[in-house]
Order: C-alpha cells, then structure tokens, then sequence
C-alpha cells in the first residue's frame, strides 16, 4: 500500500452530525456572555501594511517591544487589558523570513513583569531561544544572539516563556506568527498562485473568555487551575464572530492554534457535509505530499497549514469552520472538563465569486529525510499528575533554578527515541526546544495527517502511548539547555516542564 493511501485509511471517527447550526460561542463559563444577535459577524482580520498583524520583513535589528494595550474586539466595547507585541506600527507583526537570513532581535519588556520571547520551533542557540534564564524584568531588554535561520519554511510562532507567568501573558494577547520562506514555498507559491494575506492566509485561533465591560477575563479552571483556560469565545486573528469572502479558487491557512489549554477538530461543513481539504505542512514546514483529509487535530502550539479548493462548492455556499468534541479528555468525576471540550462554529467562509483560476495542488512539496533510528538510544518518558500539578517523569519545575538538572542528558548527534506513555486523563502536547522531531507510532492506531513532517509538539492522548525520534545533532558549538514542557500553558506554568542538555 502506498503511504498516501496507508493515511486516507487511518482518519479519525467519521463525523458525527448532530446539533450544528444553533451552537455558538458560549459555552457556560459563567457569566460575561455580551453576544450581539447570531447574525452579526465581523469580517475577518487580516494583515495590512502595518497595524495588527501586518507582515514585517526584518531588516537589521529590530526591537520588539511588548507592552499594554486596548483593542475593540467585541464590537462596541473597548477591552482595555490587553498586552501586545510592537514594532514601528506593527502590533503583533507576522515576521517573514527567508532561510539563511540572519535574525536580530532586541526584546524590550513593558509587560509590567519579567518576560522573554521564545521563538517556537526555531533550531537556535539555547542563549537566543528564549529561556526563562534570560527572563528579563519591566523595563529591561534582552538583547539575542543573532539568530541564524535554518529551518525550512513554514509557520512558526512566537510568545512569552517567563516563569510561571506564559498563560496569563500569552492570553493577554502576546502571541504572534513567524513565516519562514525557502525555495519550496516559493516554488509552491508560484504553482499555486498564492499571495501572502490574499489567498495564503493566518488564521490564529484563540479561544477568551470576556467580562461585561469587554475585559479579558483569565480563570483558569481546576484545583489550582491546572485543568488550564479554556474560554467561551473563541477568535480569529482577534476578530469576534469572524466571516471571509473568497473566490472559487485555493487558499492556503496557516493554521495556529494559539489557545492556551483547548485543542480544535477542525472540520469544513458545507451544511452538514463535510469538505475535503489538504493538509501541506505542520510545525516543522512543508510535508513531502499534500495529505487528502476531512478533519484534523490541532493542539495549543501546533500549525497546521492546508489547502482548500473553494472550486468544490459554489459562488453563493457558504462554509464554515467548525471545531467537533476532541474526546482528548477523559476525567471521570471532573463534569467541567467534559463540558468545556464540546462543538462550535469558528469560521464562516462566504464563497462570493467565480475565478478562472485553473492550478492544480502538486503531487511533490518538498524532502523529508527521514530520521534513521535503528541506532536509537530509547527512554520512556511518563507524563503524570500528582497533587498540584503534571509531572514529567515524576518531576516538576523548579522555579527557583532555571538552569536545574532533571537528568536528561544527551550527546550531541544522538539519535533518540522517546516513548510518551500518558497515565493522566487528559491530553498533553509536549513541545520540545532546539529540535524538531518525527512522530513515528501511537499505541491508539495509525498516524494521522498531522503527525507527518517534522514536528515541535506531539499530541499525547490518555491512556496512549506516542513514540517520537530525534536527532539532537547541533552546530552550535557549546552546550545546549533546552525545554520539555507540555503546551497546555497552564500545565507548563505549572510545572509540567524539564531541561534537557546536549553536550557541544
Ligand atoms: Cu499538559
């Protein structure tokens, strides 16, 4: 059986149609619901030369500042808690970067609190990576080492990473896309004609809970709120209720799912059919072939980008976005849990125009070497929930020492082999710093779409069992302190997070 065919066989569940249409936002967090009449959508935010979201070429050094902020995100009210990233008019800038440009960055800390950015899913020096060793306090900056690129391109991302602190200042807004340009995305650009923010588009998904004034309401559900945030609202590119008109032609989403705690099943209903689509790339960039499939799992931290061919409905149709019940959580005896993880619209996409667009998606998108593990050092490394917290291993961060030993220790160009085995009854996306692994057998059944390429986060399932492989082979000359965290930020903040080292 040809791989391609091997992964149309092993989808998830069909869908499961049952109440659509009536189910919106609010899901019984509590309160806080201002919801103007079903029919009132706002049109989708997306980037502009400058302002919100708007694509920064980096030229030289910048600095990007994170600060206060106010926005009007539910219309008519002003939330005025908010905290972004800037740059010269950018808020929130999408950065653009080709392979082999040299990164440069200063970061200035207005948060009011100790802050640092990781640059997630970037292969870079531990000292530019974002560590919370290099935490700096308000009003201080933190100068990276340039920062080579060396990943392939796809879609990155980039947020706080402070001690204890990265879901409050993550959900307050500090979150952002990194776009990194190779010689096979332009390649495929050109194919596909698509045009950055025109038919190659961010869709950054979060999900907020609001108070009655338009502030951000954060609260955490859970004993100590370690059950994560898990919001009654869920935005697009900060747009409440967001629509899209597009053409019958491709587009191409890059998809981030930049929740604090929620995972999405994402799917494409056109009523209640559900629409094929095409999964290209995840954390790690551009897969070989495009992948045929109907829903995908997108967990905090994750992206995922696809394709889809609006030439499959008709000018008129109009499809939505919509996430499903992920049954990634199995808390018997925790009701809230059970309530939270549920269905809800989180696009509507108006096909409004023909086009004589006549592309077709391409068979090849790029290489993927895959990592030869026949001389695997392999470790087993269980995910576990004490009192108060995730535990990696039986371990918890210490907040005290960031530089502190949790005994994973590597060789430079090792060949590892981890095997998650999850004794939790909830899910957990571990994410790992400094390299991207591959994702190669899950005790629960076949690989889906989305663990194929390289990846940064795996989705660890409970009860299951997810072996991944990698090489931990760097140039960076000197030894590396990376992190190992769960991306559930509430997990992390925590203390569901380890260093690992690997030797110069
Ligand atoms: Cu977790």
């Amino acid at each position: 059986m040809k791989r391609r065919d091997f992964i149309k066989l092993s989808l998830l569940s069909p869908l499961a149609v049952s109440s659509f249409g009536t189910f919106l936002a609010s899901c019984g967090g509590g309160g806080g619901d201002s919801a103007p009449p079903a029919e009132s959508r706002n049109p989708l935010n997306l980037p502009q030369d400058k302002g919100l979201l708007g694509y920064l070429r980096p030229q030289g050094r910048i600095t990007i500042e994170a600060s206060p902020d106010e926005m009007e995100i539910i219309p008519g009210k002003i939330t005025r808690n908010l905290l972004t990233y800037k740059v010269d008019g950018y808020i929130n800038p999408i950065l653009v970067l080709k392979k082999g440009d040299l990164f440069s960055v200063d970061f200035l800390n207005k948060t009011g609190e100790e802050s640092i950015i990781h640059w997630h899913g970037f292969r870079a020096h531990w000292k530019a990576d974002g560590h919370p060793a290099y935490q700096v306090g308000n009003g201080e900056t933190y100068s990276y080492p340039d920062i080579s690129i060396i990943d392939r391109s796809g879609t990155y991302f980039y947020h706080p990473h402070p001690h204890g602190r990265t879901g409050y200042q993550v959900y307050h807004g500090l979150a952002g896309m990194i776009i990194i340009e190779d010689d096979d995305e332009i390649v495929l650009r050109n194919v596909l004609d698509l045009e950055l923010g025109i038919t190659d588009i961010p869709l950054i998904i979060q999900d907020k809970s609001f108070n009655p004034d338009g502030s951000l309401r954060y609260d955490p559900i859970g004993m100590n709120g370690i059950m994560g945030f898990w919001g009654d609202t869920v935005l697009v590119n900060m747009t409440y209720k967001p629509f899209l008109d597009v053409e019958r032609r491709i587009y191409r989403f890059r998809i981030l799912n930049g929740s604090n705690a929620r995972p999405y099943r994402l799917v494409l209903l056109k009523g209640n059919q559900s629409l094929r689509f095409w999964v290209i790339g995840v954390e790690g960039g551009l897969l070989e072939n495009p992948i045929e499939t109907t829903e995908i799992l997108v967990a905090p931290g994750e992206r995922i980008d696809i394709l889809v061919d609006f030439r499959d409905v008709n000018v008129g149709d109009v499809v939505k976005l919509y996430s499903l019940k992920t049954g990634l959580i199995n808390m018997s005896g925790m009701g809230m849990m059970e309530n939270v993880d549920r269905e809800f619209e989180v696009l509507e996409i108006r096909v409004k125009k023909d086009s004589s667009y006549d592309k077709q998606i391409p068979q090849e998108l790029s290489t993927v070497q895959k990592i030869d593990t026949t001389n695997a050092r392999t470790e087993t490394i269980s995910l576990g929930m004490d009192t108060g917290s995730f535990n990696i291993n039986g371990l918890v961060w210490d907040n005290t020492n960031a530089l502190a030993d949790y005994g994973f220790n590597y060789n430079n160009g090792d060949i590892v082999v981890i095997e998650f085995t999850n004794n939790t009854g909830m899910y957990h996306p571990m994410h790992l710093h400094g390299f991207q692994f591959q994702i190669i057998e899950r005790s629960s059944g076949n690989l889906r779409p989305t663990d194929m390429g390289w990846k940064d986060i795996v989705i660890v399932a409970p009860d299951e069992t997810v072996k991944i492989a990698i090489d931990m082979s760097h140039s960076f000359g000197e030894e590396q302190v990376y992190l190992m965290h769960c991306h559930i930020l509430e997990h992390h903040d925590t203390g569901m997070m380890v260093n690992y080292r690997v030797s110069a």
